[in-house]
């Protein structure tokens, strides 16, 4: 939820150095078509729309020698990183909710640094179909958005660990990873050994998802001054979400996401909420875009109301019927 009184501010970061897969740098233009200032507006909550920051061109990286290439994205994202954690500890520090709209997943490390720093011991909620936790060592790929929680809890290349000068952002014991589906096993022996909850589509399938948020919620805010959420789009189901870079059968169904997220949104005050990997190329009508602008609300403990539907409908019109299972 969010306090009524304070004010989103609403930052894009076309980041796509940290995937092998083109598009996902312009999700923060397809997240502000879908609509997130009218519902924002609708809503009753004040914003600020930042703008986009600046980032390097993919392409023009993609011409240097190999070699350098990776080095060179590597220093981008640690540029763009820097960057973000500033704009966002400035906007926490000004009472403002930072809403950060990615970019690849190597986008939360800048926010996430962002808001520790303005706000203290922070409980993290990272929702994804992938646990982000690979270090150079263990990462199959080598790509950096496969490694974004790995570097919040202080591991990995020492110049995104380094952003804003402190580490770690966050502690094992405050953390829980929801919906993970697709964990490497360097990952899992990583996250095992520093004590990370980790609730995949099993554990929610078996133990359920008022438990799951039951033990979650109360991990994450136990020892905290503030929680954050990170929201990967390819936490959901691919006939409902395929705007996403790597899309997933059996990941998250539209009932179940947005339980999870209704659910979150009465029960947590945000510090900080990121909205990451969607990727228009690869979507249908831009329909994941919307979905997440929804999403998103609910996480902000929005309640869509029949009345607050009509919305939506007003702004869909062609709307198709989606598939569920
Ligand atoms: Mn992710």
């Amino acid at each position: 939820m969010i306090c009524r009184t304070r004010t989103v501010n609403v930052v894009g970061v076309p980041l796509d150095l940290g995937v092998a897969k083109l598009g996902v740098d312009m999700g923060p233009t397809a997240l502000r078509y879908a609509g997130i200032f009218e519902a924002l507006t609708f809503a009753g909550l004040s914003f600020v729309d930042a703008g986009d920051l600046p980032v390097a061109n993919n392409f023009a990286l993609d011409r240097l020698p190999a070699p350098e290439r990776q080095a060179a994205k590597r220093a981008e994202i640690a540029r763009v990183s820097e960057n973000l954690g500033g704009h966002v500890f400035a906007a926490a520090s000004r009472g403002e909710l930072p809403l950060t709209f990615g970019g690849d997943h190597s986008t939360s490390i800048g926010a996430i640094a962002g808001v520790a720093k303005a706000r203290g011991r922070l409980g993290l909620i990272w929702i994804d179909a992938h646990a982000d936790s690979n270090t150079p060592e263990t990462s199959p790929s080598g790509n950096i958005h496969g490694m974004p929680l790995a570097v919040s809890l202080g591991h990995g290349y020492p110049e995104l660990v380094s952003c804003l000068g402190f580490s770690p952002k966050v502690r094992p014991e405050d953390v829980a990873i929801v919906g993970a589906k697709d964990v490497d096993p360097g990952e899992l022996a990583f996250l095992k050994s520093q004590g990370v909850a980790l609730y995949s589509t099993f554990d929610l399938d078996r133990l359920g998802l008022a438990r799951v948020l039951d033990e979650a919620v109360s991990r994450v805010t136990a020892e905290t001054d503030a929680v954050y959420v990170s929201f990967d789009a390819d936490v959901m189901d691919a006939r409902i979400a395929p705007g996403t870079g790597i899309t997933t059968r059996g990941g998250l169904s539209y009932r179940e996401i947005a339980c999870l997220c209704a659910t979150l949104g009465e029960r947590v005050e945000l510090a900080g909420l990121d909205v990451i990997e969607v990727n228009p190329l690869m979507d249908k009508r831009n329909q994941t875009a919307e979905l997440c602008v929804e999403l998103a609300m609910s996480l902000l403990g929005v309640k869509w109301t029949d009345y607050e539907r009509k919305y939506l409908r007003a702004n869909r019109p062609e709307e198709e019927a989606i598939e569920e299972d």
